[in-house]
């Protein structure tokens, strides 16, 4: 709810390490996230009528809101919301696992989970300019991979965001320069499955 604090990082800048460098976290949490925030705040300060939405409330009916700061509400609260889950499903036990019911599911709905991360990994790499790949479950329950342009976050396509690849370049530049495929291989080391676990069975409920 506004207004919108940052959120600390769930681990050490070192803790993602070699895979992303403490530099290019701490640029992309120090400046980038936190612009977010900051301009998120910024356009909600005059629209005291939003300043009871919680984030998600904010952000999962576009259309319902003033079209004056819409589109802004669109990319600095999805900036915020996308970026908070970046943060958390990643972590400092490198090279997890999916298990149970996510794992389950996994297998359910994408053959097999190499056959998931194929799929993932190839829509992120591929996908063109500044966006996110991302692992969704939709209104049925069934699990989703799609690629989304700038912030704009799953909630607003009715889709419950279980992971994502931040494709912008600001989130790979400093230790991979233009290298994105790179990058993607490199984030599947450090993605904690035990965060998304939690995610998928909190939906579930
Ligand atoms: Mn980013």
């Amino acid at each position: 709810m506004y207004p919108y604090k940052i959120v600390s990082l769930p681990y050490a800048l070192t803790a993602l390490e070699p895979y992303i460098d403490s530099r290019t976290l701490e640029f992309h949490y120090g400046k980038h996230y936190v612009g977010y925030i900051e301009n998120l705040n910024r356009v909600l300060a005059p629209k005291t009528e939003y300043h009871s939405y919680t984030l998600e409330q904010l952000l999962k009916d576009p259309v319902k809101l003033d079209e004056d700061v819409r589109q802004q509400i669109i990319n600095f609260g999805g900036g915020v919301y996308n970026h908070e889950l970046f943060w958390q499903i990643l972590g400092a036990e490198h090279d997890q696992k999916p298990e149970g019911l996510l794992a389950e599911a996994l297998v359910r709905d994408f053959g097999s989970f190499e056959k998931f991360q194929e799929q993932l990994t190839k829509i992120s790499a591929s996908w063109f300019g500044s966006g996110w790949g991302w692992l969704c479950v939709d209104k049925a329950g069934k699990l989703v991979i799609m690629g989304i342009g700038n912030q704009e976050c799953p909630l607003s396509k009715r889709l419950y965001p279980l992971l994502a690849f931040d494709v912008w370049e600001h989130a790979y530049y400093l230790q991979y320069q233009n290298r994105r495929a790179e990058f993607i291989v490199a984030c599947w080391h450090v993605i904690n499955w035990r965060a998304i676990e939690q995610r998928y069975e909190l939906f579930l409920k």
